[in-house]
């Protein structure tokens, strides 16, 4: 039997229950011990107890930060647990059953390059030593598919504090773990792998460069990166790489993952622009997973207010600003 399930996400941000019924849905769900409200999440059940167990799970929820908001109703979470881009375990959009073998404890962040003092700490140190919060975001990748999704982490800012690069630091670049034994996709020595992104030092602290620890109310989920994910909502998914083992401060651009598999097609700055085509297909319009209709897709996915001055007087880059 199909029951048309009105769940706290299924409901536009705006409305003032989605918070509730989503608290009330964990709370039913610890009291029931799962099973009562697995009949429709049955899928799920394993992902649920891997995040239950998570060292760091008696964190969330986290309070919600209202400053960013979506003009969106959230995506559901059936859909963006089940439909993701995660090279390391395949090419395509199902690789979220694979991407459980992924360990991520224990999990060491390093810290090196143009630092005061290289570190490595523990990644439930690090979250527990940081500011964690709420945010609506949305994310358009390149592909011009997009979802709005409720993240939990902390500003990236906060992370640069911690850090402590020096003066000399123009970016910081970020790498995903490298573990070919669990992770297929990485056996493909075409890839330039590690899969590796940056940023200047004034992008990762900006306020809306968000670092990701958990989603939907509780530790994120391996598929979307655990136990560290970037979350940069103005430019195309790619850059918001996954999965993160080291942040290395340099005063060179740092090659990326996609920049150095086909540069004319995914380049370093990656802002959203509909108006600047990918070579193979429009920008103009994107599909948010789950629903037929196609919107059109904002210059900075809506992010401008945040975001543009970052690239003023930035002009000589022209379209390289945008793919
Ligand atoms: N390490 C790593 N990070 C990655 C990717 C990847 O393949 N490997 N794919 C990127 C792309 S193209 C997108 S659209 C988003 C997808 O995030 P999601 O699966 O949580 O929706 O992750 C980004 N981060
Ligand atoms: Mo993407």
């Amino acid at each position: 039997m199909l029951i048309k399930r009105q769940r706290g996400f299924d409901l536009p941000e705006s409305s003032a229950t989605a918070e509730d019924l989503f608290h009330q849905r964990r709370t039913l769900l610890k009291a029931a011990g799962f099973g009562a409200l697995s009949a429709g999440a049955g899928l799920f059940m394993g992902q649920a107890r891997a995040e239950e167990s998570d060292p760091t799970a008696d964190l969330y929820p986290v309070k919600r930060n209202e400053s960013y908001s979506l003009q969106r109703s959230l995506t559901d979470e059936s859909l963006t647990s089940t439909y993701n881009n995660f090279y390391e375990f395949g090419s395509h959009k199902q690789i979220w059953r694979r991407a459980q073998d992924l360990k991520t404890r224990p999990w060491t962040v390093t810290f090196d390059g143009l630092v005061e003092e290289k570190r490595e700490v523990d990644i439930d140190t690090l979250i527990r030593a940081m500011p964690l919060e709420e945010r609506l975001y949305r994310h358009r990748c390149v592909e011009a598919w997009s979802m709005t999704i409720p993240w939990s982490g902390f500003p990236m800012k906060a992370l640069l504090d911690y850090a402590r690069p020096l003066g000399s630091a123009k970016y910081v670049e970020m790498q995903t773990f490298m573990d070919p034994s669990v992770a297929a996709g990485q056996k493909q020595v075409w890839y330039p792998w590690p899969y590796g992104e940056g940023l200047t030092i004034e992008e990762a602290s900006n306020d809306l460069t968000f670092l990701v620890t958990g989603a939907y109310g509780k530790p994120v989920a391996k598929q979307y990166g655990a136990p560290l994910r970037l979350a940069v909502p103005w430019k195309y998914g790619f850059k918001s790489i996954k999965s993160i083992v080291r942040f290395n401060f340099t005063d060179e651009r740092p090659a990326t993952f996609w920049e150095t598999i086909n540069k004319q097609e995914y380049g370093f700055w990656a802002n959203v622009n509909p108006e600047i085509s990918h070579p193979r297909w429009s920008q103009a319009t994107e599909k948010p997973l789950g629903s037929s209709d196609r919107i059109p897709t904002q210059i900075y996915n809506g992010y401008g207010e945040y975001v543009a001055d970052l690239y003023a007087g930035m002009e000589s880059e022209g379209d390289r600003l945008f793919r």
